[in-house]
C-alpha cells in the first residue's frame, strides 16, 4: 500500500468516525492531501452536516466543488469537531502544523473546536518533533528581527519561497510564499521540541509572529492512523 492510499484508508475512517456524530452540526475541515482524502470520502454524506468552516481557500474551493456549505466562522457559535492533518505528531497529540501554509486559519478553527480529530498515516508519528521544519507565519516587515529572535532557539531559519503550486496566484519560486492572509513563513530546521507548549508560548510572544505551527495548546484529542494494517484510533 503506498502513501496515497495510506491517506485514502484513513481518510474513509474519518468520514466514518464524523458520521457517528448527531446529524445537522456544523463541521470543521483542514488541509492538505490527508484532508483533501477525507472531504471526497464525506461528499455523498454532506447532508448530514449543516454547514463546513473551512480552513483554507484551497479547501473552501474543494467544498464548494463538492456541494458543501461553508460557512463564516464568525457566523458560528459551536463547534464541535474539526478534522485535520498533520505534519508530525508526538505520543500525546502535540502537532506540527503548518507544511502547507495554512497554519493560523488552522489554528483558528482547532480552537473553535471542542474536539480535534487529527487524521494521517503513520509516517507522520514521532517519539519527539521537530524533524519536520517548524512553520512560523509572521508579518512581512517583521522578518528580519523575528528570523533573529527564532534562530536564538538553535535552529535553522529560512524563508520560505513560493513554489509550483502557487502559481495559481501568480506567484514564483524566486519571490517569498504569501499565505492565504497575506503573511510569510519562516521555517526553523533542527530543533528538537521537547516541551512543546513551553516553546509555543515562547514563538506567540515574539512580535511580528502571526501564528507558530505548533499545536500543543490546541492538540489532538483523537488521532486516527493508518498503516498497512489499516486504521487505529487513539484517544
Ligand atoms: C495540514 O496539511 C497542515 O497543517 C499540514 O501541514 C498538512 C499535512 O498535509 P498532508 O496531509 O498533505 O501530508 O493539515
Amino acid at each position: 500500500m503506498n502513501q496515497d492510499q495510506l491517506k485514502q484508508l484513513v481518510g474513509e475512517a474519518a468520514r466514518d468516525e464524523v458520521l457517528k456524530l448527531a446529524a445537522g452540526q456544523v463541521l470543521g475541515v483542514g488541509t492538505g492531501s490527508t484532508a483533501n482524502c477525507f472531504i471526497d470520502a464525506l461528499a455523498p454524506h454532506k447532508h448530514h452536516f449543516s454547514g463546513t468552516v473551512s480552513s483554507s481557500n484551497a479547501t473552501t474551493e474543494r467544498l464548494l466543488k463538492h456541494g458543501f456549505k461553508v460557512l463564516d466562522p464568525n457566523d458560528v457559535d459551536v463547534l464541535p469537531t474539526y478534522v485535520d492533518g498533520a505534519d508530525e505528531i508526538d505520543p500525546a497529540g502535540h502537532m506540527i502544523k503548518g507544511g502547507g501554509g495554512a497554519l493560523t486559519r488552522e489554528k483558528i478553527i482547532a480552537s473553535m473546536a471542542k474536539q480535534f480529530i487529527c487524521i494521517c498515516d503513520a509516517s507522520k508519528q514521532v517519539a519527539v518533533l521537530g524533524n519536520f521544519a517548524l512553520p512560523v507565519e509572521i508579518i512581512p516587515l517583521s522578518k528580519g528581527i523575528v528570523t533573529q529572535e527564532l534562530a536564538k532557539l538553535g535552529g535553522t531559519v529560512s524563508l520560505r519561497m513560493a513554489k509550483d503550486t502557487r502559481a495559481d496566484l501568480g506567484q514564483t519560486p524566486s519571490q517569498p510564499f504569501v499565505t492565504d492572509n497575506g503573511g510569510w513563513i519562516l521555517d526553523v530546521a533542527g530543533l528538537k521540541i521537547t516541551n512543546p507548549l513551553g516553546l509555543e508560548t515562547q514563538i506567540n510572544q515574539i512580535a511580528g509572529v502571526i501564528t507558530v505551527g505548533l499545536f500543543a495548546k490546541e492538540k489532538a484529542d483523537i488521532l486516527l492512523v493508518s498503516n498497512v494494517l489499516g486504521v487505529s484510533r487513539m484517544t
